[in-house]
């Protein structure tokens, strides 16, 4: 079984493998260890990748980028906004309300769901992956910014499914990072000493997000995660746009932003330009030919000029490290080291603002491009029951704090508590026990909307079914799991009713699945209680599942007495000893933004069909190849090795035919199918092989005389 970790970039795509001798990136059919994340839709076939990005500036309207947080959302969200009124291409309203795009694809007019895009791109690294690992791939871990919410997620998670991988987990970015980092260090300090702090940051196209793990030997333990999502390379690109711009504007009265083609351009030359301002600080070119109305402009920039422009975007690098410090509750003393990654960190002033903030400065051992994806190939090590990696647990974070909030509609009143705090360790389990009579619904929903980048705090709605009162009228005790999942999902993942049976006799009819309850049972039933328990998904020491054990929250149902410190299972009282019987309840579930299973499907099948016909254009266009290939070596070799086998007269004819064969490909034969092309093949064969066989025949000649001369 393969073992695989995919960077999911904005701009970037990396896949990191797990091999037998360690973990590697792979490269692509261009040698080219990075996919760009870019989708080219044509009239025949799609480009994916290296190919499409080419695309950018030729198919404007078709070539699809910068979609990687279009995920989740809805149309009228307003970064959805922001982005169509920048992106070349067209977004449309999908008509369950995401975002889609419309382009033009096989002469036909086509709207695309964002799925269905990440779904492409996943499927062409699905594919990079096998041709280099040379076998089928199916299980992988995929990388997500930290800041993704539970639509976000599962949107990717649809576009996985649709490139069929089977993701084994959603890995948090700068979580993948820490493990690349330290699953190798020999030298981490043992369990029961103090951990090493170390701060990750990643700046990459479209992101900044900042992670503090605590490491231990065999352990890694995330702190406190922090983020800009709107801050990343994009941002800096976009600053030099907007300065030249303005400059062409009055120097060559030229609206640039009114040119797609040419704003395109303006950015292409505006990223290469940062580039070369991180490496050199005095004044560079910009130059571009043909640029607009057959004009060719130039100006110049320098670091300092670049720094000024951007002030206000490095002012924003700041922030996110001292929150995460203040939410790690870390000096700057405990930070033994600061690591960063992503493309963007490599500009020169925003590295010094990071290390100005720790007074420190900055570690960039790790590959900065390629450690998300060696990460997550790491963890997928970890995963695959196919492989033997060291032992290390992770433990993540919650990254916005849940709060469940329950109604009934048969019952009044509401109530509502924060399950899971922000930096809550993840994954994990809680179980919430509820007093009801009738079914009754629990909503789920970002505590404070307004630290969550998206436009809307709901996560889903859980209504609890088959809730009835216990024989003798009173309320049912019903057990909740709710959950933060591998993935970073949210849900409630079961529920199970508690029905009382009768007090303990002589006859024992005890089914399988009954719990004795400790409980003072009257005391009990006025309690609504939280109880955590571990999660099957992460593996603990002793210590921190006892510590995870003891944690209670109290005060989570509706009529609620709160329980603090009321201590149920007095040793000295005698308990009145009650049998009880667990039986599951079902639980309808409607997730925020979710797609359903027959649409996933749907576009599973649809993109079956778009890779048939990508593989079908490709044979015919390798068939064609192969005439003109032909036509080529042909005529090479008749005025050539042929010369001798052939009369001038059939040279004559033959050279005729082949100007005619190279015409029609031009011309009648430039867009056939497939067989048009073997046939056309097969005919210049016909001409082709009783010349060669003459010529190899005399070519053998000789050394089978050779040959023959040495036996006798
Ligand atoms: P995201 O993490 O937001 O999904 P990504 O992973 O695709 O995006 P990266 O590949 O980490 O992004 O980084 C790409 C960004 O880094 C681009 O904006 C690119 O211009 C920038 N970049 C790369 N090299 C340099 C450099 N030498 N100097 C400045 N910027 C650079
Ligand atoms: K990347
Ligand atoms: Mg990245």
């Amino acid at each position: 079984m393969a073992v695989v970790g995919i960077d999911l970039g904005f701009l970037n795509c990396y896949i990191g493998v797990a091999r037998s001798g360690g973990i590697e990136t792979i490269a692509n059919e261009y040698s080219d260890r990075c996919t760009p994340a870019c989708i080219s839709l044509g009239s025949k076939t799609r480009a994916i990748g290296n190919a499409a990005k080419s695309q950018i500036v030729t198919n404007v309207k078709n070539t699809l980028h910068g979609f990687k947080k279009l995920h989740g959302r809805a149309f009228e969200d307003p970064y959805i906004q922001a982005e169509r009124a920048k992106l070349p291409y067209e977004l449309q309203k999908m008509p369950n309300g995401s975002v889609g795009v419309k382009v033009r694809y096989l002469d036909e007019e086509r709207l695309f769901a964002v799925e269905q895009i990440t779904g492409m791109l996943l499927a062409k690294l699905k594919e990079t992956s096998e041709s280099a690992l040379k076998k089928p791939v199916a299980d992988c871990v995929i990388s997500v910014p930290s800041f993704f919410t539970d639509a976000e997620r599962r949107s990717v998670m649809a576009a996985a499914q649709i490139a069929g991988l089977n993701c084994l987990k959603l890995m948090n970015e700068t979580t993948a990072v820490a493990l690349a980092y330290g699953i190798y260090k020999q030298d981490l300090p043992a369990l029961d000493e103090k951990p090493r702090n170390v701060v990750f940051v990643d700046m990459g196209h479209s992101a900044y997000q900042v992670s503090i793990c605590a490491f231990n030997k065999g352990k890694l333990k995330v702190l406190a995660t922090t983020f800009d999502p709107f801050l990343g390379g994009r941002n800096f690109d976009e600053a030099l746009v907007d300065y030249f711009s303005e400059e062409f504007r009055t120097k060559y009265k030229l609206s640039v932003k009114e040119n797609p083609r040419a704003l395109l351009r303006l950015y292409q030359e505006c990223e290469k330009l940062k580039k070369l301002m991180s490496a050199n600080a005095s004044d560079l070119p910009l130059n571009i030919e043909c640029f607009m109305n057959d004009l060719d402009v130039s100006s110049k920039m320098n670091r300092a000029q670049f720094e000024q422009l951007c002030a206000a975007l490095l002012s924003r690098v700041e922030p996110p490290l001292r929150a995460a410090m203040e939410q790690a509750k870390l000096d700057r003393e405990d930070i033994y080291s600061i690591e960063i990654v992503g493309g963007a960190t490599r500009i020169p002033a925003v590295k010094e603002q990071i290390s100005n903030f720790f007074c420190k400065e900055i570690s960039t051992t790790l590959n900065a491009d390629e450690a998300v994806a060696r990460g997550c190939a790491l963890q997928c090590a970890i995963l695959s029951p196919a492989f033997k990696v060291r032992e290390f647990s992770i433990t993540d974070v919650v990254p916005y704090s849940i709060t469940l909030r329950w109604k009934s509609s048969y019952e009044e009143g509401t109530g509502e508590c924060e399950v899971f705090s922000k930096n809550h360790a993840a994954p994990f389990s809680k179980v919430i026990t509820f007093h009801k009579k009738e079914p009754f619904d629990l909503e789920a929903y970002y505590t404070h909307p307004h630290e969550v980048p998206y436009p809307d705090s709901r996560i889903g709605r859980f209504t609890i079914q088959n809730v009835g009162p216990q024989h003798d009228g009173d309320n049912s005790k019903v057990k909740v799991k709710v959950r933060v999942n591998i993935h970073g999902l949210f849900s409630v993942a079961n529920a199970s009713i508690i029905e009382k049976q009768n007090i303990v006799g002589d006859h024992n009819d005890t089914p399988m699945d009954t719990e004795s309850s400790s409980k003072n049972q009257g005391r009990d039933d006025e309690l609504d209680k939280m109880q955590v328990d571990q999660d099957e998904g992460i593996q603990k020491s002793q210590a921190e599942q006892q510590s995870q054990a003891d944690e209670e929250t109290e005060n989570a149902g509706n009529e609620t007495k709160v329980a603090s410190g009321d201590k149920q299972d007095n040793p000295t009282q005698p308990k009145a000893k009650a049998k009880v019987k667990s039986i599951d309840l079902p639980i309808q579930a409607s997730l925020y933004r979710q797609l359903g299973q027959d649409l996933i499907n749907c576009y599973i099948e649809n993109e079956g069909k778009m890779m048939m016909q990508d593989k079908l254009e490709k044979e015919r266009n390798d068939a064609k190849n192969a005439v003109e290939e032909y036509v080529y070596d042909f005529r090479d070799k008749l005025c050539g090795v042929f010369e001798k086998f052939i009369t001038e007269e059939d040279t004559n004819k033959l050279t005729l035919m082949l100007e005619d064969t190279e015409n029609w490909l031009y011309e009648d034969g430039e867009d056939q199918p497939k067989q048009v092309y073997m046939d056309k093949l097969q005919e210049l064969r016909k001409f082709g092989q009783p010349i060669q066989e003459r010529y190899m025949e005399h070519e053998e000649r000789p050394k089978v005389l050779n040959e023959l001369g040495k036996k006798i």
